[in-house]
């Protein structure tokens, strides 16, 4: 089935320089990237990503983690892949929650770790299942942002919307 997963590469990730590697195992899948960017994340955007999270006793430290704050790197790269199978294809090759337990071949296994404070750094997330896909790329991603038709959008007419430009042209 042709599907479409969210990946984060999240603040540990993009401190540690790993972009290219995970980029690399990730190109494994022969999936299409059709959306990415690099985007700071907002206590607002973090506490609706992990939303379901909410009672876990390390719900703090996961939203300063995702948000960059133990990281210093305000930011995170958001990818949406596309492609036959792509939700257990990505998360085969990010390997479980748990970075101890993941499969020491996987991303996850690779490059994670748990802190000594508990926090669990796994250097991505990825979507767990098609309703959690649907739910997230709509959540950091708007439909102009990708570049294909994944799920039904409108065109809305916006009024006295404020948007920034260059501020000269071009050469
Ligand atoms: P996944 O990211 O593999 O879908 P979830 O949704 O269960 O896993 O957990 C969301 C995030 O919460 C994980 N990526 C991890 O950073 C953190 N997390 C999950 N379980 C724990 C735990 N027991 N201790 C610390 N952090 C955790």
């Amino acid at each position: 089935m042709i599907e479409q997963t969210l990946v984060l590469i999240k603040p540990d990730g993009l401190k540690k320089s790993l972009t290219g590697n995970i980029l690399t195992r990730l190109s494994e899948t022969k999936l299409e990237i059709v959306a990415t960017k690099i985007t700071r994340v907002s206590r607002e955007l973090a506490g609706e990503h992990y939303k379901h999270m909410k009672d876990k006793p390390f719900y703090g430290e996961l939203i300063e983690y995702i948000c960059g704050e133990l990281h210093q790197r305000r930011k995170v790269m958001a990818m949406v892949y596309w492609g036959e199978g792509a939700i257990s294809k990505v998360r085969q090759l990010a390997g479980a929650t748990n970075p101890e337990e993941a499969d020491p071949v996987s991303i996850r296994g690779a490059y994670g770790r748990i802190t000594t404070k508990g926090v669990y750094e796994n250097v991505i997330h990825t979507s767990r299942d098609k309703e959690e896909a649907e739910r997230e790329i709509k959540l950091w991603f708007s439909p102009e942002e990708i570049i294909v038709d994944l799920y039904p959008a409108r065109t809305v007419e916006v009024n006295k919307a404020k948007k920034k430009v260059w501020a000269q042209e071009h050469q």
